[in-house]
């Protein structure tokens, strides 16, 4: 009989503040108490920004902050959502009718995404419901990954509630490391119901990260390698305040498309059958080149100036009818313009950075602090200035940072909002955080002075864990 995975804590909840706190709450407000308790963290994504829907390797790490949902399974087949958070209102709908509104991105659509995940990879009808209080204290549309964790938070809790059905009660489902990779698979397939196209990182790194350890993940096939972060410094999480809600614009979809497209040009250009090619790391692989190979062919094959629907369907040689129903997706059926040079300008030089990145980490050279720190500039500089995911208020923030003593800053996560990461000198941080806080949150005119820590060091925190009460 498989034992508990180690995925798998049997804890005493009154000894943890917030489980019992959830605990009690969920008491009174389901009039019972729950069975387990499921968390799945939040990341910061170090380096390695809009590349894993291209194929390329990222380095993020989980954050302490995560996703927690309080769960009792039910007889009946409804599932009863609540929040703790009153903007967040309850919601029930039946386990074998799910529907997930790709227009309207609300709350409780994430946590389906990871209930239908998992309901469809197992081919499961006649699901049993469950009640769940969900507790999250990740900032929300900032580039921490709020949506991901709520998404594989739902998927282990249905997986769990699954294996409790099955086994009359007892918890017996083993989660070893290739369950976790399938899980995160499952779950970055599922997220896309919301409408975004997003790449496996924030799903990867909140089943495989673990406690003291940066994790390279890399994509077909999903695996994840520790990167030891150097010692002498800390890794600061600062929010920009600005939020950035992904589901309801059309600005992530259109990079993904961006790539797409760059990548199929690439291909024609290089005479590679153009129409199997969706990355712009197939690209590289098939020709079997450099990624400074890559960077010199783009340069040839696009030009600066971005392409309208028409040239591109000029260069592809398809019709208008095929672009849109073929390449584009719902939401980017009316762009009339494609910056496909920089985009895969950006893609190319990016990976090549984490690759540097992990690799200093991994040589450990005595200046390696400002080196990474070079990097991590650069790396703003590409998301700023060729892929334009950044906004005013991250650059300015990112100068805040450096000016107070980061070796590198930059955006981190979607962008257009949300946070930086920025690589601080441990000696240097308490003068950082103050100085920080100062200089961005506490503006003469006293707007956007935000309520939560909004600059904090972070260190890299452990994967998606079931609790069970001892
Ligand atoms: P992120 O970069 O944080 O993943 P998104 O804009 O993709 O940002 O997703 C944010 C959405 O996730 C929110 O609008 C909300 O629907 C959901 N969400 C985030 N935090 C919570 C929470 N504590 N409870 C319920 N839903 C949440
Ligand atoms: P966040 O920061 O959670 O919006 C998004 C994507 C990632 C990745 C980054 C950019 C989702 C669920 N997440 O993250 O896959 O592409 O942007 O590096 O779409």
């Amino acid at each position: 009989m498989a034992a508990e995975g180690p995925a798998t804590r049997r804890v005493q909840v009154a000894e943890y503040p917030r489980l019992l706190k959830l605990k009690e709450m969920f008491n009174s407000k389901f009039g019972s108490i729950p069975k387990f308790y499921v968390r799945a963290p939040g990341r910061v994504n170090i380096i390695g920004e809009h590349i894993d829907y291209c194929g390329y390797s990222v380095l993020p790490i989980a954050i302490e902050q995560d996703m927690l949902i309080a769960v009792e399974p039910v007889k009946t087949h409804t599932i009863q959502l609540a929040n703790t958070n009153s903007l967040y209102p309850d919601f029930s709908t039946s386990a074998n009718n799910i529907q997930i509104d790709k227009t309207k991105p609300v709350w409780h659509n994430y946590f389906l995404c990871g209930f239908k995940g998992i309901q469809e990879h197992f081919g499961l009808s006649n699901l049993t419901g469950m009640n769940c209080l969900v507790d999250g204290n990740i900032p929300p549309s900032s580039g921490l990954s709020s949506s991901s964790a709520l998404v594989c938070c739902a998927g282990l809790v249905t997986l769990t509630a699954l294996g409790m059905s099955l086994s009359k009660g007892r918890y017996e489902l083993e989660l070893t490391q290739r369950h976790q990779v399938e899980l995160a698979e499952i779950c970055a397939k599922s997220e896309r119901y919301i409408g975004t196209e997003g790449g496996g990182m924030d799903q990867s790194i909140s089943f495989l990260a673990e406690e003291g350890t940066a994790k390279l993940i890399e994509f077909s096939p999903l695996r994840a390698t520790d990167v030891k972060l150097p010692s002498g410094a800390v890794f600061v999480i600062a929010n920009s305040c600005v939020e950035m809600n992904k589901a309801a614009t059309s600005y992530f979809n259109i990079r993904v498309t961006e790539c797409r497209l760059a990548a199929k040009l690439l291909a024609k250009y290089k005479n590679l059958p153009w129409d199997e090619v969706l990355r712009l790391e197939e690209v590289q692989a098939r020709l079997g080149v450099s990624l400074e190979d890559m960077l010199l062919t783009t340069e040839d094959a696009l030009h600066p100036e971005p392409y309208s629907p028409e040239e591109i369907c000029r260069c592809l040689e398809i019709s208008l009818e095929q672009l849109r129903t073929q390449i584009l997706s719902p939401n980017t059926q009316d762009v009339l313009h494609f910056k496909l040079y920089q985009r895969a300008k950006h893609v190319y030089s990016e990976a090549a950075r984490v690759l540097r990145f992990k690799n200093l980490c991994e040589e450990a050279p005595d200046n390696v602090v400002q080196l990474l720190g070079e990097i991590m500039n650069q790396s703003h500089a590409s998301c700023r200035d060729m892929y334009e995911c950044s906004c005013p208020e991250l650059d300015w923030l990112v100068d805040v940072c450096r000016q107070f003593g980061a070796e590198g800053s930059r955006l981190t996560g979607a962008g257009w909002g949300g946070c930086t990461v920025s690589i601080v000198p441990a000696d240097k941080l308490p003068s950082f955080l103050a100085n920080v806080q100062e200089a961005y949150y506490q503006r003469s005119d006293g707007s956007s002075v935000p309520q939560t820590p909004s600059v904090f060091a972070t260190k890299p925190g452990g994967g998606a864990l079931v609790f069970l009460e001892a």
